[in-house]
């Protein structure tokens, strides 16, 4: 069945978080991303881009976002009829980069497709799984006390896996308490988010004696040279988030040896096709992944779960239930634990979850419509 995307909504949104998350790059307090509807009939499908209102996690953010999808990305998926979601990752491949940008759109466009067949997007993607393992990140704490507490917090939860920002000078000695504190069977990692280099392998080498599951992107964001010498001085395994942008980045990677676990990220790899692509490869070189967060609403948290559902997700993620980050989520049911630690895979219809336009529009800062039959894709279009 082919689609033609007759409209396109974007909705830029706002929503405080339940407590400020710091990592590496800086500290953030609010979630702000723009929602992506993609109209065809009477069906609409739900994206949501992840890119931060900052670009200090990769070059996007919000306002480049919409920039992206308004200048090309919008008028180009008008321009022709879609047959299955792949095609819209090659419809969009001659844009270099602005992942984030083209995965909202994408996503809006997979859910669309679940729905139009009425299967789940889990089931479009080919996902094996009927619930995922999840685990939490947590953010760095003010002092090593509160991030005991907090840690304490999750386990008590059930989360699968504590994985926890590091950056200099809060490194060592926390993941050291938190062993001391809760013992060496706690699921234990640390995310780095670049904030190192080869000058600090004494420190990293001393990471080793704690027994953690991986070591998140310790180096450079560009890197995959320096983290394969890295390698081979750890036992730890290296994992890459900011490091891999393509299947081709994901391939060299591993042929270099710069990492034995790969955290898939959809907005990073510009989509759930290339999501899966990775997965597939990682999946032949015997390489686990795991799905990783942006802090997402209730849209990007829903294709997290259908990504993860795939049979190469086989450890937990950061797609932690909603009330972990928000008062109120902007879609119904709110996104919970169906057992301590795990998330249900929806299995009606597309992303599986209704839109809860209250939230949305408690969070609303800005809205545009466009049509495809209008000379002009670029005209407003109040909606409502
Ligand atoms: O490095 O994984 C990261 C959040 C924003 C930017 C980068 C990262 C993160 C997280 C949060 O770790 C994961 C989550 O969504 O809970
Ligand atoms: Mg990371």
């Amino acid at each position: 069945m082919n689609m033609k995307i007759e409209r396109v909504d974007l909705q830029r949104i706002k929503i405080p978080l339940n407590s400020p998350f710091e990592t590496s790059m800086g500290v953030e307090t609010h979630k702000e991303c723009i929602l992506v509807r993609a109209y065809s009939g009477a069906h609409v499908g739900f994206g949501e881009s992840v890119a931060m209102d900052v670009p200090v996690y990769n070059e996007e953010d919000v306002d480049t976002v919409w920039y992206m999808l308004e200048k090309y990305l919008i008028p180009q998926l008008f321009s022709r009829e879609i047959e299955h979601p792949d095609d819209v990752s090659r419809l969009f491949s001659w844009m270099r980069r602005n992942h984030m940008a083209k995965a909202a759109l994408e996503g809006a466009v997979w859910d669309l497709y679940a729905k139009m067949n009425g299967i789940s997007l889990s089931q479009a993607l080919g996902g094996a799984r009927t619930t995922i393992d999840v685990g939490v990140s947590i953010g760095i704490e003010p002092t090593i006390e509160k991030l005991l507490q907090r840690v304490e917090g999750f386990i008590r939860d059930g989360y699968k896996k504590i994985k926890v920002k590091i950056k200099p000078g809060f490194d060592v000695e926390p993941m050291r308490a938190i062993r001391n504190t809760f013992g060496p069977d706690v699921p234990l990692m640390a995310d780095a988010n670049s904030a190192y280099t080869l000058a600090d392998m004494e420190m990293l080498k001393a990471l080793d004696s704690f027994g953690l599951i991986m070591i998140e992107q310790p180096l450079a964001h560009d890197d995959i040279i320096d983290h394969a010498t890295l390698q081979r001085e750890l036992k730890t395994p290296i994992c890459l988030d900011e490091s891999i942008h393509t299947v081709e980045d994901a391939r060299k990677a591993l042929e270099l040896g710069s990492c034995r676990i790969i955290n898939i990220k959809i907005g990073r790899v510009g989509g759930l096709t290339d999501a899966k692509k990775i997965h597939d490869l990682c999946a032949t070189r015997g390489v686990p992944v795991w799905c990783g967060g942006m802090l997402e609403a209730g849209i990007g948290r829903a294709h997290n779960i259908a990504m993860a559902s795939l049979s190469n997700f086989t450890i937990a993620g950061d797609t932690s239930p909603s009330h972990r980050y928000f008062a109120e989520d902007i879609v119904t049911p709110v996104i919970d634990f169906a057992a301590p630690g795990m998330l249900a895979v929806p299995t009606t219809p597309g992303i599986g979850f209704d839109i809860n336009e209250s939230a949305i529009r408690n969070a609303l800062i800005e809205h545009k419509s466009y049509l495809a039959n209008r000379e002009s894709t670029t005209t407003l279009i109040p909606s409502w």
